[in-house]
């Protein structure tokens, strides 16, 4: 196997300069000269400068993909440009962030409908974002991810990059199964992860095959108004194993979830009283179990009112779940963490982190399997297990550690081998076979990167029609290619061309990631997002995506008392002024503040701070926005604008002037 380690290749330099330049033979002689000494001053192989020419984008160009990466325990979205590799954005989701006014007066109470048992919770783990799709390809409408610490899911919406959602689970804290969706986006699934009393209500460790449980949520989505609609989902519940990732079929697996899970030996730990630790325990048996879930079957008995409440959430319990024959599982080794399906849906790749193999099922086999109740056994909870033999297509020794796998759409598959810190090309078999000059399951290439990978990104590499070119290696460790940030170091983003068949798969960027830990990451062609360039109309709420009536309007601005002794004040923001300046307020009043910035000009962004009262807004042409709070200090507070929106910016200011009682 030859490595791709970028070093210089027998391409002449000469040659090398031709193609950045692109100028071909007319190019001038000075112009290559130019090249020629930049490359030797900053010591730059010809490897080197084609991976600057696939990556660099001169001002003013566009990137041709983007990459939504999940955060991590920051809680947020990061908006990756592809080949650049530039951060575009973050979208703050569970996580206050001040530059979008999120959490600080504005989206307050979406990210506090998603509060744990009540408690105020100020960040998340996200860990799996994933597009909305029509036909199992992405729509790019809408992005739904996952918080792995409090079992919450949310919505964003892709015209203005809001969240706009966040729903808590009932059953469970902590997910890991999630997000992923149904191919026409009916559902958006949830799988939980560790085993909890229902609620996680209080158990003692004693009780745990007894009060523990497992489960997945599947919450229906209404496309049309853009939120996860509550009264029409429902769970399933599951072994108490631990569930890990899932994914949905697709093609000739539509109507499936694959959940794999850890755990099977049902350990519980307890180092501290001499018993084996978990990460001995549970990783014991040299299997786990694939669930195989049939959701129509699901969605057609909780539609029969077959489901039994459990905090307040309707749930097929485990013993209708076999009884309706909607669950099975099979044998999967070793250690489980990715389960990926292939684009036309007829593979499911499992990839085990203690075997060097990935374990490849055939749908055919599993539908055969179910069919003929080819079983070779039942687990504790009575769950029929497919006899492993008889659902296998194939084994891949692909090397050590892998854990992710994603998709081109010539044949080949993409996985992380995290041990080995390497990305493995492999070619797919059946009707992918003649894709790919390799023979049928084979390894292709393994291309070192640096280091520990763990999700991979490939151009749409999760949908039905992957678009090849690139892959993104979400590698966790940087140690030594940056300079040095202190102890903790950003996490480095490698891109990968995969354009090329065979051997050639080079690394071509290094991107450092100094604000969160992605997990997984999702790439769209940038031209699927419609993304609105200012709000529609002036006095537009997000959260409505809609008109406000009672927004206030130029020439409207005011300030009212209400009966109740609540006060309205109508604001406007327009360069470079605020609408009115001085506002009185006497202490102890509850306050709406209204504001509509009344720009229409592209990028006219204000912002509004009021120090003391913990509020930042980002108003972005056209929105409107209220702020509540009750004017609980006395004082004089200068309010300003915080974004520079014009020469005049540092005179957009005014006055709060709070009475005392
Ligand atoms: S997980 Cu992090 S590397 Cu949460 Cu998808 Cu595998
Ligand atoms: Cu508006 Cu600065």
């Amino acid at each position: 196997m030859k490595s791709a380690k970028t070093k210089a290749s027998s391409v002449p330099l000469t040659l090398a300069i031709l193609t950045v330049c692109g100028l071909a033979a007319a190019a001038s002689a000075q112009s290559m000269r130019d090249v020629e000494a930049v490359a030797k001053e900053r010591g730059l192989t010809n490897a080197d400068l084609i991976a600057a020419a696939k990556t660099y984008l001169p001002s003013g160009k566009k990137d041709e993909y983007l990459m939504f990466a999940s955060g991590g325990h920051a809680g947020q979205v990061f908006v990756v440009g592809i080949p650049s590799m530039r951060l575009l954005r973050s979208i703050a989701v569970f996580t206050p962030e001040p530059w979008q006014g999120w959490g600080y007066g504005v989206g307050d109470k979406i990210i506090a409908e998603g509060f744990p048992k009540g408690k105020s919770n100020l960040w998340g783990d996200t860990h799996h974002p994933a597009l909305s799709e029509t036909k199992g390809d992405y729509d790019g409408q809408f992005l739904f991810i996952n918080d792995k610490i409090n079992a919450r899911v949310a919505v964003i919406d892709l015209r203005d990059w809001e969240t706009k959602q966040i729903v808590k689970n009932p059953l469970t804290l902590s997910d890991h199964g999630g997000t992923f969706v149904t191919p026409d986006t009916e559902y958006v699934i949830e799988g939980g992860q560790y085993a909890l009393p229902w609620g996680a209500a209080f158990a003692p460790i004693a009780d745990y095959k007894e009060k523990y449980k497992g489960s997945v949520t599947l919450w229906k989505f209404d496309r049309a108004r853009g939120r996860i609609d509550k009264e029409q989902s429902f769970a399933i519940e599951l072994p108490l194993y631990w569930h890990d990732l899932a994914d949905a079929g697709k093609g000739a697996s539509d109507g499936f979830i694959f959940l794999n899970s850890l755990n099977s030996e049902k350990a519980t730990g307890g180092i501290q009283d001499k018993q084996p630790p978990f990460e001995a325990g549970a990783s014991r048996n040299p299997t786990d179990f694939l669930h195989i879930i049939d959701w129509r079957k699901a969605e057609a008995l909780f539609k029969a009112g077959k489901t039994v409440q459990i905090e307040g959430f309707p749930v097929i319990t485990l013993e209708t779940a076999v009884a309706e024959g909607l669950l099975h599982i099979t044998p999967e080794p070793r250690s489980p963490h990715g389960v990926d399906v292939t684009p036309k849906g007829e593979f499911v790749v499992v990839a085990g982190k203690l075997d060097p193999h990935v374990t490849v099922f055939s749908i055919e086999k599993i539908k055969r399997a179910i069919a003929a109740k080819n079983f070779s056994g039942k687990d504790d909870y009575g769950v029929p297990i497919l006899d492993f033999d008889s659902v296998v297509e194939k084994r891949v020794e692909l090397g050590l550690g892998p854990l992710h796998t994603q998709f081109g759409p010539d044949g080949y598959a993409y996985t992380s081998l995290y041990l080995d810190s390497a990305v493995a090309r492999w070619t797919l078999g059946g009707s992918y076979g003649s894709g790919t000059p390799e023979p049928d399951w084979t390894v292709v290439q393994k291309t070192p990167v640096h280091y520990n990978v763990g999700h991979l990104a490939a151009a749409e590499g999760d949908t039905v029609s992957p678009d090849g070119k690139y892959l993104v290696s979400l590698n966790k460790w940087a140690v030594d290619r940056f300079v040095q940030t202190g102890p903790l170091l950003p996490q480095n983003l490698q891109l990968l061309d995969i354009s090329s068949k065979g051997t050639n798969m080079p690394v071509i960027y290094d991107m450092a990631m100094g604000v969160g830990e992605p997990h997984y990451a999702q790439i769209i062609k940038a031209d699927k997002i419609n993304a609105w360039a200012t709000y529609p109309e002036v006095g537009w709420d997000p959260h409505q995506q809609n008109i406000n009536p009672s927004a206030p309007k130029p020439k409207g601005e005011r300030v009212e008392r209400g009966a109740d002794g609540t006060v309205d004040i109508y604001m406007t923001a327009i360069r470079s002024h605020f609408n009115p300046e001085h506002v009185y307020l006497k202490q102890g009043e509850k306050v709406r503040w209204h504001i509509t910035n009344t720009e229409r000009a592209v990028d006219a962004t204000h912002g509004f701070a009021v120090p003391v009262y913990n509020i930042t807004a980002s108003l972005e042409p056209g929105e409107s926005v209220t702020i509540e709070f009750v004017a609980d200090t006395a004082g004089t507070f200068p309010f300003y604008c915080t974004e520079f929106c014009s020469a005049l910016h540092l005179e957009m200011m005014g006055y709060l002037m709070v009475e005392p009682k």
